[in-house]
């Protein structure tokens, strides 16, 4: 197979588009899918300071590279979610990128400064584990984007997450989170804008951007994701795009150019509740955040399966800006 662009052999096939690219030829598309997402759905702008949450994986390490490369001012931020040995080395790859390119990283710890890891956390919530995470990075996120001047959190959701979350949605017709699964969250109340630059790319093709700009990222998958049910409608919608290339990207892309604006009133409703949160001033629609309340629980449960638990307090501070 040859490059599309430039005739040389090809190094990877990408079948959504029927074409195969040599390595700097496929590096240039994924830049201009970023570019393209970011522009068609006014992100970023140019001036603003974005803020990347890293896993340490392949999709938020490759974005951050892509980011600067298109020139970009982008920071990291890492929370270590209390998860052993995964924890451990999701870390290590997060600084050893930043640490390799001389770029700035915040480190959080969810268990040294909040006093829980996720397992523990979510069995003392009686929660899954991917909800008591999810609710705490989007909350922890927040507070550190407000906290350092950010305009902007690009998260590293691709195409083949953004497919497999509406799938689930549209299962189940839940209309409040299809009226929010847009890749451009506005700034509101209390809220830093949020962005998702990568829904033009795939996982494969984010780990073959990686593999060629020599990122050095996890494999392993978070322990808690097993059985979860997002992983089962990931698995579906492999098995129609390995039947019917294209598939993942007209669906959500035909989502967001179609259907998107007919369920965003039924997310309204539940934004225009929000107010502060009495503890720690987030917006929340009840009295307490949802997180604050996952604290709470956390420390209130009477026989914690890991250390983490002991370590600290929740954090009580006022900030007035919901
Ligand atoms: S980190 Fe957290 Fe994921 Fe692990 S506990 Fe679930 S949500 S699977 S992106
Ligand atoms: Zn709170």
């Amino acid at each position: 197979m040859k490059c599309r662009s430039c005739r040389q052999p090809a190094v990877i096939e990408v079948r959504r588009h029927n074409a195969g690219f040599c390595a700097g030829c496929f590096l240039r598309h994924c830049r201009e899918q970023v570019a393209r997402a970011i522009h068609d759905h006014a992100m970023v702008e140019r001036g603003d300071r974005v803020l990347v949450p890293v896993s340490g994986g392949k999709d938020s390490l490759g974005l951050w590279d892509l980011l600067l490369d298109l020139g970009y001012e982008a920071d990291g931020l890492y929370l270590g979610l209390g998860i052993g040995e995964y924890s451990d080395e999701s870390r290590a790859f997060a600084t050893g990128f930043a640490e390799g390119r001389g770029l700035s990283l915040r480190v959080l710890d969810l268990p040294a400064e909040h006093g829980f890891g996720i397992p523990d956390g979510a069995a003392a919530a009686r929660r899954v584990p991917c909800s008591a995470c999810g609710l705490s990075k989007r909350h922890l996120f927040n507070e550190a984007a407000l906290e350092g001047g950010y305009d902007v959190v690009a998260t590293g959701h691709n195409l083949d997450d953004e497919a497999a979350v509406l799938f689930g949605n549209v299962l189940h017709w839940s209309t409040e989170y299809l009226g929010r699964q847009l890749p451009v969250l506005p700034a509101a109340r209390g809220f830093v804008r949020k962005v998702k630059p990568l829904i033009r790319l795939g996982e494969r093709e984010m780990a073959a951007y990686c593999v060629l700009r020599g990122i050095d990222y996890i494999v392993e998958e978070c322990p808690m994701a097993e059985g979860n049910r997002h992983l089962g409608y990931k698995a579906a919608l492999d098995a129609i795009e390995e039947r019917s290339p294209g598939s993942k990207a007209s669906f959500y892309l035909g989502f967001l150019e179609r259907a998107s604006h007919r369920f965003v009133p039924d997310a309204t409703v539940e934004q225009e509740r929000l107010g502060p949160c009495i503890s720690c001033g987030a917006p929340t629609t009840g009295e307490v955040c949802a997180f604050c309340r996952l604290v709470e629980k956390a420390h209130a449960a009477p026989a914690p399966r890991s250390e983490a638990v002991s370590v600290g307090r929740p954090r009580r501070r006022a900030r007035g800006d919901a």
